[in-house]
């Protein structure tokens, strides 16, 4: 029915209302006049659906026709929240069914907040891949995504007690419109089993790999739609089910409990995200999910080159795969499996095509993040693809040792191979050798991989190879969507909203800045967002605080290296400062709300004690009448894209506070600024790129640089550099059970010990508590900061989503825009 609608029809209340109205009655078997916000909020999903679809299939008909060379991202992590309100914004309808919607009874907002986020992503990889779906189809590029369908997302947070406990998201609860099982659609993928080597016919030995067990992979395909174009692409996301003759032995020998628990383990594949951000679990289900998804994308890919019946020396001029992270590494050695094991290639030959076509993103340089596999867990599991990868780093350590000749210490280094008890895969290693390019996430992040972790690789392939491309964030979710208000004040002063897809048009805003009035309107807007996030704060933590503080922001995942811990030891010598003032001392205090969120690893015991840290001095300073309103803290349970989307357009400051060289770029950073929130920040990842836009005058930054990181570390740990004064008053104090039991926050307490502060809290600390008064008296010249505020937004073009795939697109991937004509 809706692909026969033309434009017109499409964009019609009364066929929307119709459309909502025939979902209620038929699909959700309700009655029209018995609709709740929730039952409302399906039936415009499933109209909305109906719509994407048509565009789906136009979409994909026609690339299918024209067949051009696609690139698909490969990311084990898709955060894309909320789906509705930025369909209905992409394909140009957000006001028919706004209209249709109201009509109805209903308000937008309430129905658009009722649905769950989807929250397959732990932090910053996942919500950039979902960032970079948005800009793919918005610029039209062929792309799909490919990942797994994950029955839990990342766990909800709640705080019991001031401590973080986790609860399962199952978010499937209420099935998911947003998704089009393809149930058609299944490839066998096999673990485990043993090879056999035989000679073929022309004495060339063949492997074939004979598994002990096979699962199925069962494709769900999810439409982004670009925003103002038809183009709409997909993301596959594969769920493993049982394969239809799972295990008929046992069945057939009467083991029914058996065959019963064995289809559990094939569910068991895709059934829970891994919950660690920048830290490696190293568990065999985790290996099981990585190569269940690279080998069923794989087949997909091929299966569709296929089609084409062009050469196999042609693959890479058709196909550009993209490695978000280490996770994917394992579609290299399955490629190189296909073309070698089952198409018959040559080694080389399949190694050329391998290499073409594979790049590689890196996204930390942390120790504990760097992706191994233990040889025998491997091995286990995947015994072909282990000699394969023997065979690679065989022939890769041939041509080294040929360029750089007897240096075994090189070629341990560089090995894919480590040398521990038992041998180590690592990963990034084959993902460097299997792959054309290499890039970074920021500037400063990608010199450093040059320099750190692939410097050997660098002085073997030459500078070319390793490139950098800055992370970006889309415009369209993180300023139109999250702040309708700033966003539409900002196209009727541009005259135009055209800046959604050119960023770069914001800096037209600097015209602007010596305008009272329009420096008015941009304030009344930051206000009504504080007010918004006030009330939020008020349901979600039960603390009342005052829009008319200054808002400190700080939301990302809880992690040593990127320094929470830090931001409260601050406000605890914040709250001593304030105790120790007279009423007339006091009259002068900028008031500050604190604002804390996001979640810990469950296993990260140190992350966790933060959280719990945060929490006591909260219902400390909270209830003291001493300091009132010249200072609240609250940490927001349950940070996720949606509770961003409020917290975002709401900040003054915000708080990216890495030690130098640990944080690869940040995207939170971005959209802070891009929302004209300003922010403190240390000399790390896009921080560096941030301060070039939009000015020094316009950031605070403090601590020390990443080349003096190693030298200080030195220092602390063998000269006995004694604890910054100020901080050590801080210690003192919990010490003395200020904030609750203090035996509770030894261990934290501990980390920071003389010649154990790894993250150079101490060494930061005089400087951090200097840049933060500086934000007072800055803050306290409202007028001056409302120029800032709007300097940083006007300069924030660089940092679109758009700017980085299109970086991608022509620097990487070799790809082209393909418009989808509109045939409707
Ligand atoms: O590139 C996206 C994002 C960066 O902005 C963050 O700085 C970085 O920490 C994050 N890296 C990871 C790596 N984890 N793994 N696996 O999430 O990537």
């Amino acid at each position: 029915l809706w692909e026969r609608l033309s434009k017109k029809e499409a964009n019609d209340v009364e066929t929307v209302q119709k459309s909502i109205v025939h979902h209620v009655t038929t699909t959700l078997a309700r009655a029209a006049y018995n609709m709740d916000n929730f039952s409302a909020y399906q039936a415009v999903a499933l109209s909305t659906r109906d719509r994407l679809i048509s565009r789906w299939n136009e979409t994909q008909g026609q690339l299918s026709k024209a067949d051009p060379k696609r690139v698909y991202y490969l990311s084990l992590e898709f955060l894309l929240g909320r789906s509705m309100d930025n369909a209905l914004l992409n394909m140009g309808l957000k006001g028919t069914y706004g209209k249709g919607v109201e009509q109805l009874g209903f308000n937008m907002e309430d129905v658009i907040e009722s649905e769950v986020d989807a929250a397959l992503g732990n932090g910053g990889l996942g919500r950039l891949a979902a960032c970079y779906m948005d800009s793919l189809a918005t610029l039209d590029y062929p792309a799909w995504g490919y990942g797994l369908r994950y029955n839990y997302g990342i766990f909800q947070q709640r705080i019991v007690d001031g401590y973080q406990t986790e609860y399962p998201d199952y978010w499937l609860n209420f099935d998911n419109p947003w998704e089009l099982p393809r149930l058609d659609i299944s490839i066998q993928i096999s673990f485990g089993g043993h090879v056999q080597s035989i000679q073929d016919e022309y004495g060339v030995t063949r492997h074939n790999w004979i598994p002990a067990q096979s699962v199925q992979a069962i494709a769900y395909d999810v439409p982004i739609p670009g925003y103002d174009t038809e183009n709409c692409n997909n993301i596959r996301l594969w769920r493993s089910k049982p394969t239809k003759t799972f295990d008929l032995t046992s069945f057939n020998e009467g083991n029914y409990e058996k065959s019963v628990e064995d289809a559990t383990n094939a569910e068991k594949i895709t059934s829970v995200l891994y919950p660690n951000d920048n830290t490696m679990a190293g568990k065999e289900l985790r290996l099981k999910q990585q190569y269940f998804w690279t080998a069923a994308s794989l087949h997909d890919i091929v299966r569709r080159f296929k089609k084409s019946r062009r050469e196999w020396s042609d693959f890479p001029d058709q196909v550009a795969i993209q490695l978000n992270d280490t996770h994917p590494t394992l579609a290299i050695v399955e490629l190189q499996r296909l073309l070698v094991d089952e198409e018959m290639l040559s080694w080389d030959d399949a190694w050329e095509i391998v290499t073409k076509t594979f790049a590689f993103t890196n996204h930390t340089v942390l120790p504990e993040a760097m992706e191994k596999w233990s040889v025998p867990m491997f091995e286990y599991l995947l015994p072909r693809h282990l000699q394969i990868i023997f065979d690679i780093n065989l022939f890769f350590l041939q041509k080294v040792e040929k360029k750089f000749p007897n240096d075994r210490g090189l070629l341990n280094r560089m090995s894919i191979i480590e040398e521990a008890q038992p041998q180590q895969i690592r990963m990034a290693h084959l993902a460097v050798v299997g792959s054309h390019k290499v890039n970074g996430v920021a500037a400063l992040h990608s010199n450093l991989i040059k320099t750190t972790i692939f410097k050997d690789f660098v002085d073997y392939y030459g500078e070319d190879k390793f490139v950098n491309k800055t992370n970006g964030i889309t415009p369209r979710r993180w300023l139109h969507q999250a702040n309708p208000k700033l966003s539409k004040l900002i196209s009727d002063t541009l005259g135009s909203d055209k800046w959604l897809k050119d960023l770069s048009l914001l800096k037209k805003l600097t015209t602007k800045i010596d305008n009272a009035e329009f420096r008015k309107s941009w304030m009344a807007i930051k206000r009504h967002n504080k007010v918004r996030l006030a009330e939020l704060i008020k349901i979600r933590c039960n603390v009342e605080v005052s829009p008319d503080a200054l808002f400190d922001v700080q939301v990302k995942r809880i992690h040593e290296y990127k320094r929470q811990f830090m931001n409260i030891l601050a406000v605890i010598h914040r709250y001593r400062t304030i105790k120790s003032m007279t009423a007339s001392q006091k009259a002068s205090v900028q008031p500050r709300v604190v604002i804390f969120g996001g979640k810990a690893a469950p296993g990260y015991y140190i992350a966790k004690l933060v959280i719990k840290l945060i929490n006591s001095v909260a219902a400390v300073v909270n209830q003291d009448p001493a300091v009132g309103d010249l200072l609240k803290v609250v940490f927001i349970p349950d940070y996720n894209v949606s509770v961003a989307e409020v917290i975002v357009p709401a900040s003054d400051i915000s708080q990216h506070i890495s030690t130098a060289g640990t944080e690869a770029s940040g995207t939170s950073n971005m959209k802070f600024v891009l929302n004209g929130g300003l922010i403190i920040g240390t000399m790390d990842g896009a921080n560096i790129e941030i301060l070039e836009e939009i000015g020094e005058e316009n950031i605070f930054i403090f601590g020390c640089l990443a080349h003096e990181v190693e030298d200080l570390r030195h220092a602390q740990r063998y000269r006995g550099v004694p604890m910054d004064p100020a901080l050590q008053g801080v210690i003192s104090a919990i010490e003395k059970g200020v904030f609750e039991d203090p035996k509770i926050f030894q261990p934290l307490i501990s980390t920071l010990t003389v010649g154990k502060d790894f993250y150079l809290i101490s060494a930061d600390f005089a400087s951090y508590i200097a840049a933060n008064q500086a934000v007072d008296t800055a803050y306290k010249n409202q007028e001056e900061w409302s120029k800032k505020s709007i300097r940083c937004t006007a300069n924030m073009g660089k940092f679109s989503s758009d700017r980085s795939v299109k970086e991608y697109a022509d620097d990487i991937w070799g790809i082209k825009s393909y418009p989808i004509v509109d045939e409707g």
